[in-house]
Order: C-alpha cells, then structure tokens, then sequence
C-alpha cells in the first residue's frame, strides 16, 4: 500500500506528515489479515435494468467525449487500499460483503462542461450516477454509489483548483478535489494570515465534507454554515451559481460578494444541495479565519473521574457555549479512546473479543498520561493571552465544580500524547492521527452513528444509556465522541469492525438499525448517515405523515425527472425507482439485496 505525498498526488499527505503517514500505514499493514485485492464475487455488476449491450455502447460513446482513460469500467478486483491510498470503486469498509455497494464504472471529469456532459449522458442512457469529491466520507460509506452497479463520477482526480484565495476578504473558492491538506499547504507557503478549519482528518474535501455537513473545530467549525455560494450542474445538465453570485459582476467578471454574503436574495436554495441529490457541485466558496499567532490559542484537557458526571458536564457546557466563552465546538470523549487513540490494538490492553468491562478500562486508564477518568474534554480558547487567562479561569470555575475533575495542559502531558493533534485541528492545521483508532481491531473499520440529542443532562443521560445498552447487547466496545454546542450535542459514536468478520458485520448492521429506532422513538435523530441506513434514518423524520419526504419528492421529481442523480441518497428516490423494493431496512417497501 503506498503513502503518496501532496507533491506528487492531489490527495496525498504533506511532506511534514511522510513519517507520520508511515507509521500508520505500517500499523494497518501489521493489522491486516485480508488480502490486498480480491475478485468481484460476481464480475462487473452493471448499473441497475442496463443491459450489457447499452452499457457499452455508453461508455464507448463517453469515452470518445473524455477520452477512453477518463471512463473506467469496473470489473477488476477491489482493493480496500488505506487512508491515503483509498479506493473509488466501493466502500473501504465495507459493513456488507465488499462486491455489494460497487461501482460499475468510474469517469474522471477535468471541466464543469464535462461534468455537464456526463449528465447528459446519463440522462441519455438513464444510468445513476454518483458524484463524490475525494471518496473519503469514512464511516459513511466511502465513495462508494448507493444503488450497486452506480457509475461514480470522481470529481477531485482532475478538477482540484483553489481559485481565489482572497486574504482581505478572508475567503477562497475551491472545486472538490481540493483537501485540507492542500489548502493549508497552500495558505502556508504564501504566507498568507488566514486559518482553515479542518475535520478531524486532513485528507477529506472541503467541499464534500461541507456538502455533508461535516463538523470542525476552529470557530469556523459549521462548515456547511461557514461555505459561501456555489456552482452547481443540475440534473438537466445546466449550470446554476447560488448566492450573490447569481448576480453577474461587472465585465463579465464574477459578483464580487459571491464569498461575502451568503443569504443574498429570494429562497435559500444553497441547503437543498447539501445531505442530497439535487445537483452535482463544482464550486463552493468558503470564509477562511484570519489566523489568531500562537499565543492566541490555548488547547487543554479536563478528566472526570465518574460516569455520572456525565449530566454534570453536559449542564456546565451548555451555558458556557450560549455565551461562546466557549469559542469552537469542544469534544468530550470517553475514557476507552484514550487507550484506541494510541493506535495499539485491543489486544494490548485486553484479552478476548468481548467488550472491556468499566473496571477493565479503568484499570487500563491508569496506565495513560491522563490517568484514570471517565470523560475527557478536549477544549481550546482563543484571544489575547490576558483574555485567554480570563476565559480559562471562567471555564475551570465552572469544571473543577465537579469533584475530582483535573485539567491539562499540552506541556502537562507527553510529546505523543493526542492532545497536541487535537491542539493543531483547533488551530486548523489538519493532521492524520485520528486514523489510529481503528485499528482497535485486526482488519479495522468503522462505521458513524450520529445522533442529535439536547445539551441538557437528562437527556445525555437517557442517550448515553440507551447506546449503551445496544452496546453491551450485540457485543461491541462504546466509543463516543460528543460534539457539543450550547442547544443541541451531536453523539457521534464510531462502532470499529473487523473487515473479516462477517458475523461480527452483521451484528454491527443490526445494532445501528436498533440504535436508530430507539433513539428516534426520544426524537433522537441522526445527524448524518451511512449509505445503508439513509432509508431508515430519512423516514424517522416523519412529522406530519413523511411531510419533509414528500416535499424532497416533488422537489426530486422535478429537477432530475429520470432519476440520474445519485438516487436513494439521504433516502431520497426519484420517481422512476420509488416503490421498487430499493428502500433499505424500512417497513414500507420489500427489501432488496444489494
Ligand atoms: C467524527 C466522526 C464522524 C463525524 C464527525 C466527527 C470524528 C471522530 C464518523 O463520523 O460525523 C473522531
């Protein structure tokens, strides 16, 4: 598996991070039982009612447009490949059989009247389509296409511009290719004072992960809410920009408020493109952060010693976040991913497959360099120094209210210990060190579960209990990571499985079905999704009988009235594909295999 670098690929690693990116390759490898590459289990799989006849004809039509090495057919064996290394095929990790959610071709687009092209193409032949930027939307299905047989438009290989980094009106556009890596490197070696806000792994898109609604970590953490005007080809194969710039700017010239004002006038229309299928984005425009110096940010860490301060903590955020004393979104973590995080296998610290008891992990707590705990909250405040003292002295005031919390600098704690990289995400300089935890198993992946609950304890009790359980019930170690803000926290908890353990698979599969059930029963719903739980999760948002599904319907049906566009995505099915048994895991329609 090979560690391509920025300089030689657009979605490789910065030079700064070459050994780091060793290392956790040289982790995966060690952990790895599979093969590196194995055969579709049934060939080709060809994109649903095409036959093979037509499916030829179109991509040799398609091939003569882009050339015959921008449309690739997808009959070789799959490689699950790594991070840095990942495939554009089927989904990494793979939570069903690896041949199931796979690709039939895959086309490389290098200009948006390709792009256009395509979908008319696809309109042509009536094939899905399913656009992605980097294909890194780990834990959600990777870049692999809902509908099996899909044709995946891979939009970052060749269309990975930064068209305007603009330091006076601290912005910049970008096309989907481009990483955070990229963009920081870029910012950097022009020395320009603007910060980005990455996730918490650099090597995703910023516009992909922002079209998700992906979260971050600087006060520019809301990325979709921080993302200013787009362009976007529609499913007719026209071109729309959103924002300010739907107004032309002079001489031709772009509107110079297309990166300034994000509402501009009439419907909001920009959200319709986020979480959906109603157009594939080319451009999108984002706020960058004048950069803050290094004494103008300070990261630290608070432990808590009980499980059940769990509500207490929860309580004391919410008003320090309303008031944004609290300036980004801060994570409390459980205690257990203080052990995954240093990227040594469950093996190390745990005999067996069964899930680590409390006592077992509090004892292996002890071990760490934050000791033992149950809750770690990883903070940062950013000003003046004389403000940051200020603020730190508000927040442990409020923290050390809750008996036995202790609090950490980074110069408190070891050089590799975590909290240095979760320093330089909250100062927006995008790292690799959150892949560590996966291989928490051999063959490690993981898939998201994210709900949204209130910033109240109560209910941070009732959510935390009822994952839990599930937990405790299909067998599975609980990793919680809450992105908390002062209204509503998201619970993001990645559920890590072994790649070959089919029973282990399946036990994983139901358990998120049963955790999206329960927790929609509390109005618990989730936040995001992965490919095979968008049916179920679009249809717990059932107020008024399906009143948001029907008007996602209408709105479908008429922008893309073939059904091109990536169909069943967020749950969303166009027309010509409703009530054919697609929809997955929900009671209305009859499952189908994929
Ligand atoms: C994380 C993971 C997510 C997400 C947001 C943040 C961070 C994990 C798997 O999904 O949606 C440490």
């Amino acid at each position: 598996m090979s560690t391509p670098m920025l300089t030689e690929k657009y979605s490789g690693a910065p030079t700064r991070l070459a050994k780091e990116a060793a290392r956790a390759r040289d982790y995966i490898v060690s952990n790895r039982t599979l093969p590196t590459s194995s055969p579709q289990t049934n060939g080709l799989r060809l994109p649903p009612d095409v036959s093979l006849e037509t499916f030829e004809t179109a991509i040799k039509e398609l091939q003569n447009i882009l050339g015959e090495a921008n449309v690739e057919v997808n009959d070789k064996p799959l490689k699950d490949g790594w991070y840095l290394d990942h495939p554009n095929t089927h989904d990494t990790f793979h939570v069903i059989p690896q041949s199931s959610l796979v690709a039939s071709a895959i086309i490389y687009p290098s200009t948006v009247p390709e792009v256009q092209s395509i979908v008319c193409w696809a309109n042509k032949y009536l094939l899905p389509l399913y656009p992605i930027s980097l294909g890194r939307n780990l834990g959600y299905g990777g870049a692999a296409p809902r509908v099996p047989g899909g044709v995946v438009v891979d939009l970052g290989r060749r269309m990975h511009s930064i068209f305007n980094i603009d330091a006076e009106n601290a912005s910049c556009v970008v096309e989907p290719g481009v990483t955070y890596f990229r963009l920081y490197e870029e910012i950097q070696a022009r020395k320009l004072p603007l910060w980005i806000d990455t996730a918490d792994l650099g090597g995703g898109s910023l516009l992909g992960n922002a079209l998700d609604r992906g979260v971050g970590y600087t006060p520019y953490g809301d990325h979709f809410a921080n993302h200013c005007g787009m362009e976007v080809v529609l499913p007719d194969g026209s071109l729309l920009r959103t924002g300010m710039g739907a107004m032309p700017g002079p001489e031709g010239k772009d509107n110079p408020t297309w990166q300034s004002f994000q509402h501009a006038y009439g419907p909001a229309v920009d959200g319709i493109f986020s979480q959906s299928n109603l157009g594939i984005v080319t451009k999108m425009g984002f706020h960058l952060m004048p950069a803050l110096n290094e004494n103008e940010h300070q990261s630290y860490v608070f432990t808590f010693p009980r499980d059940g301060d769990f509500e207490q903590i929860v309580d004391i955020i919410r008003p320090l976040a309303q008031k944004r004393i609290l300036g980004n979104i801060p994570q409390i973590r459980h205690v257990i991913q203080e052990l995954a995080v240093t990227g040594r296998g469950k093996e190390t610290f745990h005999e067996g497959k069964r899930p680590m008891t409390d006592d077992e992990i509090h004892e292996a707590a002890k071990k760490t360099p934050l000791g033992d705990c149950s809750w770690v909250f990883y903070g940062c405040q950013y000003g003046s120094p004389e403000s940051i003292k200020q603020q730190l002295e508000i927040v442990k005031d409020a923290f050390f209210k809750v008996e036995g919390s202790k609090f950490f600098l980074p110069e408190n704690v070891p050089p590799g210990h975590y909290l240095h990289d979760r320093a330089r995400v909250c100062s927006g300089v995008p790292v690799l060190r959150e892949l560590d935890w996966v291989n928490w198993v051999p063959n490690g992946a993981h898939m998201g579960f994210s709900p949204i609950a209130p910033t109240l304890g109560p209910s941070a009790r009732l959510i935390h209990d009822l994952i839990r359980a599930a937990h405790i019930k299909y067998g599975f170690d609980l990793f919680p990571t809450l992105c908390v803000a002062g209204r509503e926290m998201h619970y993001i908890t990645n559920i890590v499985f072994d790649r070959s353990d089919v029973a282990m698979k399946e036990r994983a599969v139901a358990m998120m079905r049963e955790m999206i059930a329960t927790c929609a029963k509390h109005g618990f719903g989730e936040y995001r999704t992965h490919l095979l739980f968008m049916d179920q999760v679009a249809r717990t948002y059932s107020w008024g009988d399906q009143a948001l599904m029907r008007f996602n319907e209408t709105i479908k049906d008429a922008l893309d009235p073939n059904g091109i566009l990536s169909p069943g995505r967020n749950g969303i099915w166009p027309k010509r594909w409703r009530g054919k048994g697609w929809e997955l895991g929900t009671r209305r329609e009859g499952e189908r295999s994929v």
